[in-house]
């Protein structure tokens, strides 16, 4: 009797938490997998001419899309805003949020939400003109400062100014293109947000050669993927996506190689992370070719990297913190196996 209690119990304690729980079943009925996105800046999420969306943070939704459905291209993409984002997560309305976006405490928590991993390491900066002559953000105070709402942008803005005894005027806005468009018309002598995003927001300036980022990062901003509490099954999928594409970027497997390898290498952890040996795919409740879809599909973390924020696009970013732990950097993927 006291068994059949306690597994009453637990399966009404599981029903109480499951108001969001069957997300990957909801995303195999769907057939296709509802990303949230920002409503646009260059490298991490944006759209061509031809409404594609292109980007780190897409390739993000293009691989939980190949490993459940096994077709990256299965993505609804749904643009929000700063402000609107995590409503949309919490609402159901998004299966996931991969979205330049800040792990902090208070949203993995009281937000009822869980950052499924870190896909960039990034810190806060200011742009300013050239011609203002100033070499550090301690020569700021009194400036007007332009930023977006609802980011933490907004709240180390006031803690670096506080800290430092300065003052600024925030003028702030709701969307991105609106930060840059009214920092470009001079409504503001300051322009402050994550450093890759003054990096892809420069290239929508009239004049990119005109301004500089000062030297000082006064934050650390691990930018990941997002989903919502009480669905550890979605969670483990978001996770372990992420985890591929570095992992792969380690064991040398990329887009281009990813066939022959499956076909000849004899590298047991290469074997496993191609569905060849183990049943990775079973424990997470998708198809094992999962992970050789993400690799072949979409491609290891480094290949994302260049093709969309490295050092020959327009965007131009070093790999700085994001190169793998064994090459400097601080990108570490627990193993898949
Ligand atoms: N990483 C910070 C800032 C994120 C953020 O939303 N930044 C703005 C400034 S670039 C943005 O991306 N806006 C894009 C949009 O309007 O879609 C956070 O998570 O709060």
């Amino acid at each position: 009797m006291k068994k059949l209690s306690t597994i009453v119990a637990g399966g009404l304690a599981l029903v109480a938490l499951g108001a969001q729980a069957g997300t990957l079943d909801d995303v195999k009925a769907r057939g296709a997998l509802s990303c949230g996105v920002s409503t646009g800046l260059a490298g991490f999420s944006q759209k061509d001419e031809k409404g594609g969306w292109s980007g780190l943070d897409v390739d993000l939704c293009r691989a939980v899309a190949a490993a459940v459905l096994g077709d990256a291209s299965k993505v609804q993409y749904k643009p929000l805003t700063a402000k609107e984002r995590f409503t949309a997560l919490q609402s159901g309305e998004i299966d996931m949020l991969s979205r330049n976006t800040t792990w902090t405490l208070v949203r993995d928590t009281a937000l009822g939400m869980n950052f499924a991993g870190v896909a960039y390491y990034d810190g806060q900066g200011f742009m300013v003109r050239k011609s203002l002559g100033v070499k550090s953000a301690l020569e700021l105070d009194g400036a007007s400062v332009c930023t977006n709402l609802g980011t933490t942008t907004e709240l180390n803005l006031s803690d670096y100014f506080r800290a430092n005894g300065m003052k600024f005027k925030g003028v702030f806005f709701e969307k991105a293109d609106e930060v840059v468009a009214a920092y470009d018309a001079g409504r503001c002598d300051v322009y402050t947000t994550d450093q890759s995003a003054l990096a892809a927001q420069r290239t929508k300036m009239k004049n990119p050669g005109e301004h500089q980022v000062l030297p000082e990062i006064i934050s650390k901003e691990p930018l990941g993927p997002v989903v919502p509490h009480a669905d550890d099954q979605w969670f483990d999928l978001v996770k372990w996506s992420l985890n591929v594409m570095i992992e792969s970027e380690e064991l040398g497997l990329s887009s281009a190689n990813v066939d022959s390898m499956k076909a000849s290498s004899k590298n047991p952890a290469i074997r496993r992370m191609l569905g060849v040996e183990g049943d990775t795919g079973k424990n997470l409740g998708v198809d094992n070719s999962w992970s050789f879809n993400i690799i072949k599909q979409v491609g290891n973390y480094g290949e994302v990297f260049d093709r969309h924020l490295g050092e020959n696009t327009p965007v131009g970013l070093p790999r700085g913190l994001n190169r793998l732990w064994s090459k400097g950097g601080i990108l570490y993927a627990p193993p898949v196996r």
